[in-house]
């Protein structure tokens, strides 16, 4: 029996994940080493995570940036595929992080969902873009998220919701399996390798992806800081780790385990080609168009 770590600082919330039935996929791994579950489907009762939460009162943030030709590019597509499938029937919170605010219009949102726009800096190096999100995480979850949700979900923006992303993904810690590296040997992982980086690791548990992290507000604002120390210490030492704010996302999940983990269906690539083990797309990669986005 896969039983959750106890997360002390926590008010234990009656363990709704001890309704997973673990045995019922054999195909993949369900639960890791320490005892976090991870999330497949089949394993799970939609309703019996829908009612737990819905009666606990829980809600949800979920922080996304939009900055520069990523507003225009992926933002609407984004915040109305996750209207019709993330998080239905919790209060939501959409926090849109963005150069431009003026340009966050005509989003037609379902009742019990919010949108705020908060106006951010536009870096000048996409890296700094990227990694610089921990700070400015941190900075909301402080300011206002804590005082209004338990929980909060960190997304990228160039992705669309296809199926449920339901309140099974909940938990203390989340973490998500990077599509490309689930089934793939701890060689592949692509963590940093450089010794003077904060991000350094040689062995790992898994390789997870960054376009996806959650938790309640006090795990992911301490994830958060810890990133954004490790990223300024680099910065000081003039070093940068190989995938950024993900090298530093995965040191920190080595160093504090997830509490849950979430399946590549809750983030899968187009890209891949057809596989046994994801019977449903929860959530997927938009296509990237490097040539104008990146120029
Ligand atoms: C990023 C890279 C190159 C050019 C532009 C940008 C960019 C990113 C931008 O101009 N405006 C913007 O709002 N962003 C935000 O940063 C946006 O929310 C986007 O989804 C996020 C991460 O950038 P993205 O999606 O282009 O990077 P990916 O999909 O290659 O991301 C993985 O690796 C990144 C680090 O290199 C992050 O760890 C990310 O979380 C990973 O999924
Ligand atoms: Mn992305």
């Amino acid at each position: 029996k896969c039983h959750l770590p106890p997360s002390p600082k926590l008010k234990p919330v009656n363990h709704v994940d001890d309704s997973l039935d673990l045995g019922s996929r054999t195909d993949v791994k369900t639960c890791t080493t320490w005892g976090a579950p991870i999330m497949w489907d089949g394993m799970f009762d939609p309703d019996v995570y829908d009612k737990h939460h819905i009666k606990m009162g829980a809600s949800v943030a979920l922080t996304v940036f939009a900055i520069g030709r990523y507003l225009e590019t992926y933002l609407m597509d984004f915040l109305s595929s996750a209207d019709r499938h993330f998080m239905v029937g919790l209060p939501v919170t959409y926090y849109v992080f963005t150069d431009a605010p003026e340009n966050v219009t005509g989003v037609n949102l379902k009742a019990g969902r919010t949108l705020e726009t908060i106006m951010v800096k536009r870096h000048k190096r996409w890296q700094d873009i990227s990694m610089m999100r921990m700070e400015t995480i941190a900075d909301a979850i402080q300011t206002r998220i804590r005082h209004r949700h338990r929980y909060v979900f960190c997304m990228d923006v160039d992705q669309v919701f296809v199926g449920r992303f339901g309140s099974e993904a909940l938990g203390d810690s989340v973490a998500l399996l990077h599509s490309s590296f689930y089934n793939t040997p701890q060689e592949t992982y692509t963590y940093d390798r450089q010794p003077n980086s904060t991000a350094y690791m040689e062995t790992g548990d898994f390789y997870y992806h960054a376009a996806v992290f959650g938790g309640t507000w006090q795990s992911v604002r301490n994830l958060t800081e810890s990133c954004l120390r490790g990223i300024m210490t680099d910065k000081r030492n003039g070093v940068e780790a190989l995938w950024h704010d993900e090298s530093h996302l995965n040191k920190y999940f080595w160093l504090h385990k997830p509490s849950k983990v979430l399946s590549p269906e809750y983030c899968w690539n187009f890209l891949n080609g057809p596989s046994r083990e994801i019977h449903v797309k929860r959530l997927l990669w938009a296509e990237k168009h490097y040539d104008i986005l990146r120029s």
